[in-house]
């Protein structure tokens, strides 16, 4: 199969043939749908020649690959990304409009693909894509949630979520493969038995079973020829039980098993730090990581592959805990069904994982119930047992005597409950374990896993994250993209490192006044969408203050409604001038987890706060909050390129990285931040003239911990008591005074993550940031500086580290 010619001729052939043979209607009679779908099918064309000769060529001469294993895939629109890989855009465009139809409106036809909550998910859609930039052979496992994250609209201010509905129109960029499905069991129990060669083997007799379908997605380097493969699983019934249905009377009980089946992938957990220990979510994690292990060394890999040899062929990264019951399946495959002796199965396992923790939080690190493991993988209880058994009679030698530390090491926990700490388990499976940027992964050693660390120093490293330029930059940013590329050329799209060439620029009065043009207009962009999407009027002339992440205590967003609530204070209570103020947009984003109350009663107050400023022509020109809905991969591709100020204002050694920080400042918005995650590394390369740094360090914090007392704070500081005061005041909630009760005494009596204590600290670095502002052309300098010193955020360079220090596999040129 030959790629298909790059005119506009061609094209437009192709596209009308799709529509016509593919949907089925005539132009004529197409509606945008089908338009969308005909054209992703044109375009995919043009990666399948690629697709298929990088899976050949991998069949042929194979060379070790990575196996990305990701309960999450935060992918964000196709599209764009297809055509931005195949160099197809200005084709397209053009074919398009020769038949009178407009690209934009087709690009907003898509649905995100949004099969992930936040960083973790959007961080290995960006590493999936770096490695198909750098011809690096790559798998990517995980899940086909028939409803991503929810669709978050707001009623009364107040958050309510709707299902993610992103199949229902189709989905063009998927191809399912049913003959590859594989079957996966669950429950039941286990037994021994006697083989032929006379050894005792272990068999579990599953209670019962469905099919995982893999569907394929295709992964496009960056115009380089490769294309991999990213595998999501889909769980269906199986074919005897399709059988049962017409054998048994009960029909309709039959059909509700069916729907159990396939519940397995109906819907992402929309939690993303407290873990539930849901049944089902138990059930997602086995049912991927036994289709993506049995695919890999059964399907992939010939079927007479000597498994001792495994870890030559493969390495499998975890992506956090959520799929690390793949330690004991791999142990399981090895041992009970490839026969290998339990030495040389955990020999090889040990050498086929490696871990990547995201948190700091000790309630994010999940713990599964011994009872529910043991009910429904009663094998892999055993399997856990035993490496357990193992791992702690090593404690005991290397640390006779030290009962406490065997006890606060150990797999399984006593206390609460009997509980399989899976921390622990990818810990002791992994040839590293690596936190996400070089404060995490100090503290990950030092803090969450010291013992570990003690024990294995060698085992622990650093790979600080990274987001793909292709997407964030040159897709998200196209004003800026071809500023930059008429500036220092295109070689920074693969190598992000050469934006340095646009140090001297900043220095540059004309490259500064069209740095700012490109932001000015990209901002613009932006308030055309956000008219048309939330009927927001958001004033361009003022500075763009963007705070988009998931909401959380840990990230503050409150205490950036305690500063907005004091400018606005300020100035209704005749204290300060408006005409003095720099004149700002602050823009929220954020999706809370539909469990967790302070998170929604933090959306509620930002979005009154919203209505009432918005609405005081005392404040009008001056200050505006905008809230739009439903924060995802596509908004942010609009909001990132517009920003001027990026807030990551964590409380320190809380973010384990944050990766929006980096999208922000490598679109020119400076960074106003604490000392913590990504952002330590982002000042450092930025420099402190380019950053606003303010809060504790996290030895404070750590100090402070053990007296905080946070109604002091509101006592001691005049601007935060009117703040507070003008908060339960009702001033926002038409006289309500309770209206943010729960959020207020948070505050006032518990502030697990001390807002109260870095707020004065905070609002004078505001004053430090309107101060810069004020001067436009030097800011626009200090923003220049920050694009040209991110190239390190690549995260290509994030795969390079886990290359050379984590999986030793080597980039193969595809189709050679
Ligand atoms: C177990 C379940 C409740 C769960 C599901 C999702 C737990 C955690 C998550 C997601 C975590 C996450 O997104 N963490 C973020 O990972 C980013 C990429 O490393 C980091 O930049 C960010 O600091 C971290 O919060």
């Amino acid at each position: 199969m030959s790629t298909p010619p790059h005119t506009v001729d061609a094209f437009v052939e192709a596209f009308l043939r799709e529509l016509n043979v593919g949907q089925g209607v005539s132009l004529a009679r197409s509606s945008v749908n089908d338009q969308a779908l005909a054209l992703a099918r044109t375009v995919r064309h043009h990666l399948m020649a690629r697709w298929l000769e990088a899976i050949a060529t991998q069949r042929r001469s194979p060379v070790k690959a990575v196996g990305y294993l990701s309960a999450e895939y935060l992918l964000g629109r196709q599209l764009d990304n297809a055509l931005l890989a195949t160099d197809l855009l200005d084709v397209v465009r053009e074919g398009l409009a020769a038949c009178g139809l407009d690209l934009d409106t087709l690009r907003d036809a898509e649905l995100e693909p949004g099969l992930g909550n936040g960083g973790l998910g959007r961080l290995a859609a960006c590493f999936v894509d770096s490695l198909a930039t750098m011809n690096v052979p790559c798998i990517g496992y995980g899940i086909r949630y028939e409803y991503g994250i929810f669709r978050q609209t707001f009623v009364d201010g107040r958050q309510v979520e709707q299902p993610d509905t992103w199949l229902t129109l189709g989905s063009p960029w998927e191809f399912p493969h049913p003959e590859s499905a594989q079957q996966v069991d669950f429950a039941g129990y286990t037994e021994t038995y006697v083989d032929d060669d006379g050894q005792e083997r272990c068999r579990w007799v599953s209670g019962w079973h469905v099919v995982g379908v893999p569907y394929n997605y295709m992964v496009p380097g960056y115009r380089n020829g490769r294309v991999n493969t990213l595998r999501l699983w889909s769980a269906r019934a199986t074919k005897e039980f399709d059988l049962e249905i017409f054998n048994s009377g009960d029909y309709a009980d039959a059909v509700r098993a069916r729907t159990f089946a396939e519940n397995i992938t109906k819907v992402l957990y929309p939690e993303d730090s407290t873990p539930q220990g849901k049944e089902l979510r138990l059930q997602q994690q086995y049912f991927f990581v036994a289709c993506s292990l049995a695919d890999y060394m059964f399907e992939v890999l010939p079927r007479d592959f000597d498994m001792t040899r495994l870890h030559e062929r493969i390495v499998f990264q975890l992506n956090d805990t959520h799929p690390v019951i793949a330690v004991p399946e791999m142990m399981r495959l090895l041992v009970d069904v490839r026969k290998l002796s339990w030495d040389d199965a955990w020999a090889v396992t040990q050498k086929c994982f490696a871990y990547t923790c995201h948190t700091l939080l000790p309630e994010a690190l999940e713990v599964w119930p011994v009872d529910l493991i043991g009910r429904l993988l009663p094998r892999h209880l055993e399997i856990i047992e035993r490496i357990n058994a193992e791992f702690l009679a090593e404690v005991r030698e290397r640390f006779p005597g030290d009962e406490l530390r065997v006890r606060r090491m150990s797999i399984i926990s006593d206390y609460p409950e009997r509980g399989v700490r899976m921390a622990h388990l990818a810990t002791v499976a992994a040839t590293k374990v690596n936190g996400v940027a070089a404060l995490h992964s100090e503290l990950l050693r030092d803090k969450v896993l010291p013992d570990f660390s003690e024990m294995w120093p060698e085992r622990f490293t650093n790979v600080t994250n990274g987001v793909t330029p292709r997407r964030f930059l040159k897709q998200a940013n196209p004003r800026l993209s071809d500023l930059v590329t008429e500036a220092i050329g295109d070689g920074w799209i693969t190598d992000l490192d050469q934006l340095q060439g646009l140090e001297p620029l900043a220095d540059d009065a004309e490259f500064r006044a069209r740095f700012r043009a490109v932001k000015r207009s990209n901002k613009e962009r932006l308030a055309d969408l956000l008219r048309r999407r939330d009927g927001y009027e958001l004033p361009v002339d003022s500075m763009l203050d963007v705070m988009v992440k998931r909401l959380h205590e840990y990230k503050r967003q409150s205490l950036k409604l305690l500063h907005v609530v004091s400018v606005y204070e300020q100035i209704v209570s005749g204290r300060v001038d408006p005409a003095s103020v720099v004149p700002r947009t602050v823009v929220f984003g954020a999706k809370a987890a539909p469990g967790y109350r302070m998170a929604k009663e933090t959306i509620h107050a930002i979005n009154c706060v919203s209505a009432v400023v918005n609405d005081d022509p005392a404040v009008k020109g001056v200050l505006s909050v905008v809230f739009p809905s439903n924060y995802n991969v596509t908004l942010a591709e609009s909001l990132i390129p517009a920003a001027d100020l990026s807030e990551q204002i964590s409380l320190a050694g809380k973010e384990a990285s944050g990766t929006g920080n980096m999208k922000l400042a490598l679109n020119g918005a400076l960074t106003i931040g604490t000392d913590d995650g990504a952002n330590v590394e982002i000042r450092e390369l930025v420099g402190d003239d380019n950053f606003f740094l303010f809060g504790m360090l996290e030895p404070e914090v750590a100090t402070l911990a053990e007296h905080y007392v946070p109604s002091r704070c509101y006592e001691e500081d005049d601007d935060l008591k009117r703040a507070i005061d003008l908060l339960s005041s009702g001033a926002f909630a038409g006289g309500d005074r309770t209206a943010f009760e729960p959020l207020v005494s948070n505050l006032l009596y518990e502030d697990r993550f001390m807002a109260l204590a870095d707020y004065r600290s905070y609002v004078d670095a505001q004053s430090r940031v309107d101060a810069a502002y004020r001067d436009p052309d030097a800011w626009a300098r200090a923003a220049i500086l920050n694009v040209a010193r991110c190239g390190f955020f690549s995260s290509d360079r994030s795969m390079r580290d886990y290359i050379d220090r984590i999986w030793h596999t080597e980039p193969a040129p595809a189709g050679e």
